[in-house]
């Protein structure tokens, strides 16, 4: 049991300095990282997982205040999703239980899932930040080739506030884009560096089965620096949606891991 009178009395100032002090060790430390993930959902976290546990120094930046993306929503809110063979064997991997549903066709809890993929990123050694919106990127040119070097990031809440404050960059090997049906990090790139040629058409209607195979299918580098995972994969080739169903989501996180550490070892 407890002593709830004996707690300890900890100063304003304290408090605040364990803060600054702790804060600013962190933000040291990742302003070089070997990858930045941008986005924590399924993809973005399962990559994080995957990555760590190889040893790879992964920082995943994430817009909101909470970790999931689409997870949290589940499907039209009912706290359900699916998952498809073989993605069991992530949620093995990450321990997040589920019931079988049909053969190969599993269900599992949003909100287990969110935690149990952020634990074990964690627990691998990836470093989260939240409340931070990447809203630009940092590249080099040699010989003609574009190279992206890493992310210029900004606090959520000064963006949304509409102030101008200027922004500070991340310097990384690798950049991810796991930001979902919007593919942020791609878009900056089309935009602001046309000599990337980069075409984004937009995903495509529902047909969940070719969306969840063509997704990992197309999973991987987009250009030097640059690689893309989970649902911005379907904007960038005009790939079929698939609804609430995550096994496509978790494989192409698996998957572009796989790809970095290859390229990185
Ligand atoms: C920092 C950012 C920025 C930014 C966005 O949407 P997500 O869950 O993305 P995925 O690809 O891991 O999973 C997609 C899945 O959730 C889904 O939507 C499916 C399967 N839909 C199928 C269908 O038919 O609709 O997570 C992306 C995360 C979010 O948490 C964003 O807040 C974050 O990225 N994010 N973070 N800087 N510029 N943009």
């Amino acid at each position: 049991m407890f002593d709830y009178v004996k707690m300890r009395p900890v100063e304003e100032h304290v408090i605040s300095k364990a803060i600054i002090n702790n804060a600013l060790r962190l933000l040291d430390d990742i302003i070089q990282s070997d990858v930045v993930i941008v986005g924590a959902g399924p993809a973005g976290m399962t990559a994080a997982v995957y990555l760590a546990r190889r040893g790879i120094k992964t920082l995943v930046v994430e817009r909101r205040l909470s970790f999931g993306g689409g997870i949290g929503g589940g499907g039209i809110l009912l706290p359900a999703i699916v998952v498809e063979e073989p993605a069991n064997k992530i949620l093995d991997d990450v321990g997040c239980k589920y019931e079988v549903y049909d053969e190969g066709v599993y269900v599992v809890s949003p909100a287990e899932l969110i935690a149990k993929l952020a634990s074990s990123a964690i627990d691998a050694g990836a470093k989260f930040i939240l409340g931070v919106h990447v809203e630009d990127v940092v590249y080099r040119e040699e010989e003609d080739k574009v190279k992206i070097c890493g992310v210029v990031v900004q606090w959520t809440a000064i963006k949304l506030a509409q102030l101008h404050v200027d922004p500070i960059g991340i310097k990384s090997r690798v950049v991810v884009d796991a930001t979902g049906h919007d593919a942020e990090v791609l878009r900056i790139v089309q935009k602001k560096i046309p000599k990337v040629r980069m075409r984004i058409p937009g995903e495509s209607s529902m047909w969940a089965s070719l969306g969840e195979r063509l997704v990992v299918e197309y999973t991987g580098k987009v250009c030097e620096g640059l690689y893309v995972a989970g649902m911005a994969v379907a904007t960038l080739h005009g790939l079929p949606r698939m609804g609430p169903i995550f096994g496509g989501m978790l494989l192409s996180g698996a998957k572009v891991a796989e790809e970095i550490a290859k390229e990185l070892s």
